[in-house]
């Protein structure tokens, strides 16, 4: 089983390849990598960050993979650093994925209501078509909004899950929206075979860096070991939960991202039994 994991690589902060490389190769599987920029920290928090478009190595790096006659089982893209990565992707997608592999898209592109800096409409515009070309989307609320064309709501409990997964799936897209906020709980929905399931876990309050990345791979990385999309759903959201109130435990600073090697056995433990 090989998984191509399309993202940054932001040196500090853990998030984007420093989370999805280790947490999917900890499943079992092999995990290749297209960096897409290459950060001194991620864009969240930190002033003065170093940003290298890896745009131009591109389009050689798919051509050598060619001339190997690679394929990926599973592609999953994260953080990209420019619209023409999206094309990239797609690219990426059509010349590698093995005939039934899986395409997962975490469209990141915001948190809190608010766009991370250098992304704008015209982006979310090209992440929506990129997400059309996807088996499994894992927006957070904030992108599930800009995608389906929804007002951010002031509320998660207001917020239109069964019209937005409407909107976002097709024959072959199934939608998941993370981070869901409700109450005391932190829930995901996802369209399990036309009907919206939701699986939700305790809330910790405020925002925990790279937690979506942690998500998305572990959701990943069960995908690739065989379960279906509750287990893989269920197993991940517990991983990052039980890492997240690790972290806000701990009083680390946010910024540096969550402590999700320390849950990893817990979470292998459950993904092998
Ligand atoms: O965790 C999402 C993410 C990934 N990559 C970069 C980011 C962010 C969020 O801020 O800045 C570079």
């Amino acid at each position: 089983m090989r998984v191509l994991a399309i993202n940054d690589i932001s040196c500090i902060g853990k998030c984007s390849l420093t989370v999805a490389l280790p947490v999917i190769s900890a499943c079992g599987v092999t995990c290749d990598v297209l960096p897409t920029a290459l950060l001194s920290t991620h864009t969240g928090g930190f002033v003065g960050y170093t940003f290298r478009d890896l745009s131009g190595d591109i389009p050689q790096i798919l051509d050598h993979w060619e001339s190997l006659g690679i394929s990926f089982d599973i592609i999953c893209s994260g953080y990209l650093g420019s619209i023409s990565q999206i094309a990239a992707v797609l690219d990426a997608k059509r010349r590698f994925l093995a005939p039934g592999g899986k395409f997962v898209v975490d469209p990141v592109m915001g948190e809190g209501g608010k766009l991370y800096a250098h992304f704008d409409m015209n982006f979310a515009k090209e992440m929506r078509r990129l997400c059309e070309e996807a088996d499994y989307i894992l927006p957070n609320v904030t992108e599930a909004c800009l995608l389906a064309d929804v007002p951010y709501p002031e509320n998660d409990r207001l917020l239109p899950v069964g019209k937005i997964v409407e909107k976002l799936r097709s024959s072959h897209t199934c939608p998941m929206i993370t981070g869901v906020v409700e109450g005391t709980e932190n829930a995901v929905y996802y369209d399990d075979g036309g009907k919206i399931s939701r699986f939700a876990v305790p809330n910790a309050d405020g925002v925990f860096h790279g937690s979506g990345d942690v998500f998305a791979a572990a959701f990943t990385g069960c995908l690739a070991r065989g379960k279906d999309v509750g287990t893989s759903v269920a197993l991940a959201s517990e991983f990052t939960t039980n890492a997240i109130f690790r972290t806000a435990k701990a009083g680390d600073d946010r910024r540096y991202g969550i402590r999700f090697e320390e849950e990893i056995f817990s979470f292998l433990r459950k993904l092998n039994a």
